[in-house]
């Protein structure tokens, strides 16, 4: 049994944007824990965090890292996230597995990109959320605007719990002082407003307080727990992690007042039931568990990774029962349990093996390979079909088509790619249908460089081509398809003929690829027996090839639904294999008819450049197609510039904007939507396309 029980835990996942000083943050609170002799930094590359041989070459986060450390009696798990744009997915993946999402915001850059996302996502999954104002040691911050603008972004209960002092040297704790000196605003003022928000959730405390009764701080765990849980209450404070200014008081503050496993809000399992029937989505029903370790084992994996000693480890949070390394497991709906071996503990690249990690705790189990990413596991088969709502991941939009350098790499390749999929939710890869080139996604270009050099590490070392797009196609109004397929060769003969309508999937339909849906809906009108039932199903599969292969342009179809109307078979001639060839030819005849258009993914770019390129980067993005949304003006003489753009014109953005701003500015580009290209770029594309016109 390990020396804290489920009470004494606080996980904690620190997130926020690039360069705001989170992996610097965790290195200084291990430090001021004790848990390290020294103090890790991602200066010199000695973080604690940050240990990966990419990460230090790049002096960024490029993983999520596990780290803990004890203060008081609690054990307080800390996850390090990336703070690139690109990322992002690294962090995202994080969230099922703390009660906590503290955002990390640079008191100099103020309010940027994935911090806000995270907010967002914290939100969405609801999750508690704690901001932290960090490097409060740089010079000419306008610290007060900040929390200003902090309140009218992310609402004004987003309240300061201590405030720096002392010219920036301290913090003075304004939750539990009610009166003291700060640098900014008002001690008194920011901790009336506190106890304001948290008393209202109380309805005696509300009285009382309103008689004019101060109430004990410390009575008010509970209710400001209970606050922090409801998003009524979003806490916030101030630190310099360089010097350390505000972590000792923070590593207070998470053991003191955040909510334990026991105290958080539960994550989103659900049971789906596999008495759905496939061709309807199931309909998940929420799964009621609890933190408590003598209930059965209930554990989610939230990230693969592969050690260079231990080789592949799966992290995993406990969130019912609790594990060791006898207890037999089901992954998932799987009927054969499997002995867990080795439990180890996480302290960035260190592992020491534990004998039992309880409800509320997190872990890892080594060279596992039948464990992925996302996978639940427990140890009553009457929890096989429990799973995790799914997290919403940025849609990959980047491609880059990769061939092996050496001949015969090719299976290898495949391998590394799995294995790259697995460890990272925002990477995909697919066999281009047309090229038979293999096409990695990922979010932007650095992400796919970055896995290019994972690749390189790992032996793989492939030639790349020019980013592909991954357009789409579908049609925007009714119309009906025919086909007869006949072919009389020798003995017996094919025959099938099917007759069908095509429309537009409803804006509001479930089924519609932006809502999450599988973009496709069949519906059966065969009236009679015209067709045969039996051969129904090989009518779909002549959709579905259509449907992957795309009619006017080579490229996946989406937002249909198709009515199969009418047919004729014959007794003898009819065969699966002319229904599929019928069904195929007969729904590539409707959507010719029915106004097929490409659709194209509009991306949505930040871009921060100094003032006065403003009108540069505005002017540039408008050639591009791109339309500018708004700007923002933000300290130090910075301005964002927010506008949609067409990928397909701002895939290099990264070289375009050096040569604009020579050298100066950044940006973050995320997938938004499709949308229809202008109908003469659909020409050129679409005569550039010459389907195999097989009728075999
Ligand atoms: N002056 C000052 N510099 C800081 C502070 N905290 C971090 N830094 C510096 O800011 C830079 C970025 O710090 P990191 O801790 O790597 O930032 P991060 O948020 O982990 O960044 P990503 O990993 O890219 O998401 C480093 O040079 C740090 O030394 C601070 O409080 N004050
Ligand atoms: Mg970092």
């Amino acid at each position: 049994m390990p020396a804290y029980t489920t009470a004494d835990i606080r996980n904690v996942l620190l997130a926020g944007h690039g360069q705001a000083g989170k992996t610097t943050l965790i290195d200084a609170m291990l430090f001021a824990a004790g848990m390290t002799g020294r103090k890790g930094s991602t200066l010199d590359g000695s973080s604690f965090s940050d240990f990966e041989k990419d990460e230090k070459e790049r002096k960024h986060s490029i993983y999520s890292s596990l780290l803990y450390l004890d203060h008081q009696g609690k054990r307080i798990n800390l996850i390090d996230s990336p703070g690139s744009s690109d990322l992002i997915g690294g962090a995202l993946s994080c969230l099922p597995a703390v009660e906590t999402m503290m955002c990390v915001i640079n008191a100099q850059a103020g309010i940027e990109v994935v911090a806000r996302r995270m907010m967002e996502a914290a939100v969405e999954n609801n999750l508690p959320r704690v901001i932290v104002i960090n490097k409060l040691d740089l010079p000419e911050l306008d610290l007060p605007a900040l929390v200003s603008r902090v309140q009218e972004m992310f609402g004004p209960e987003c309240l300061p719990v201590n405030l720096p002092a002392s010219g920036g040297k301290a913090v003075v704790n304004c939750l539990e002082n009610r009166s003291g000196e700060s640098d900014i605003l008002s001690v008194q003022q920011c901790h009336t407003a506190i106890v304001e928000q948290i008393v209202e959730l109380e309805e005696q405390l509300m009285e009382n307080y309103l008689a004019g009764e101060e109430p004990d701080i410390a009575s008010l765990h509970d209710v400001f727990e209970r606050a922090v849980d409801q998003g009524h209450l979003v806490p916030l404070l101030f630190t310099d992690a360089r010097s350390g200014v505000g972590v000792a008081e923070l590593i207070d503050f998470i053991a003191k007042w955040l909510p334990s496993p026991l105290e958080g809000n539960l994550r989103p399992f659900v049971t789906i039931s596999s008495a759905a029937k496939p061709a309807q989505p199931a309909t998940p029903v929420p799964f009621q568990y609890w933190n408590d370790p003598a209930k059965p084992l209930l554990a989610h994996v939230f990230k693969v990774t592969t050690d260079p000693f231990v080789g592949k480890l799966a992290l995993f949070r406990v969130h019912q029962g609790k594990c060791s390394g006898q207890t037999q497991v089901f992954v998932g709906s799987a009927k054969k349990a499997i002995k867990l071996g080795h439990l180890l503990q996480i302290q960035g690249k260190e592992h020491k093996e534990v004998p039992e990690v309880i409800a509320g705790d997190i872990a890892a189990v080594a060279k596992i390979e039948d464990i992925h990413a996302n996978d639940v596991l427990h140890d009553d088969q009457a929890l096989g079909e429990v799973r995790l709502a799914p997290i919403m991941y940025p849609t990959p939009m980047f491609g880059l088509a990769i061939t092996p350098k050496t001949r015969g790499d090719e299976g290898k390749m495949s391998a590394q790619l799995a294995r790259i999929a697995e460890e990272d939710p925002c990477f995909k890869w697919t066999t281009d249908r047309q090229t038979h080139e293999v096409v990695i996604y990922g979010i932007g270009e650095m992400h796919l460089r970055l896995i290019l050099e994972r690749m390189a590490v790992r032996g793989l070392h492939v030639d790349t081509k020019p980013p592909k797009i991954a357009y789409r196609e579908t049609i925007q109004q009714k119309a009906e398809g025919h086909h007869r397929h006949k072919k009389q060769s020798g003995g017996a003969g094919q025959f099938g003929e099917v007759f069908l309508r095509v429309e537009p999937l409803p804006s509001d339909s479930p089924l519609r690829k932006d809502k999450g849906g599988v973009g496709l809906e069949i519906v059966n009108e065969v009236f009679g027996g015209a067709i045969p039932g039996q051969f129904i199903p090989a009518v779909e599969k002549g959709i579905h090839d259509v449907m992957e292969q795309g009619a006017i342009a080579g490229y996946p179809i989406q937002d249909l639904r198709v009515a199969i109307t009418d047919g004729k078979h014959h007794p003898v001639d009819s065969k699966e294999v002319a229904f599929r060839t019928a069904g195929k030819y007969a729904l590539r005849d409707a959507i010719l008819k029915a106004k097929p258009v490409l659709l194209e993914p509009i991306v949505y770019m930040e871009v921060s450049v100094p003032e006065d390129k403003v009108g540069t980067i505005t002017g540039d993005l408008s050639g591009k197609r791109g339309r500018i949304q708004g700007q923002d003006f933000v300290n130090g003489g910075m301005a964002v510039v927010k506008a949609e753009a067409p990928l397909a014109e701002v895939m290099s953005y990264q070289n375009q904007l050096k040569s604009v701003t020579g050298g100066q500015g950044s940006f973050s580009m995320e997938f938004d939507r499709y949308e229809a290209v202008p109908p003469q770029v659909q020409q050129q594309i679409a005569a550039q396309y010459h389907p195999r016109t097989e009728e075999e």
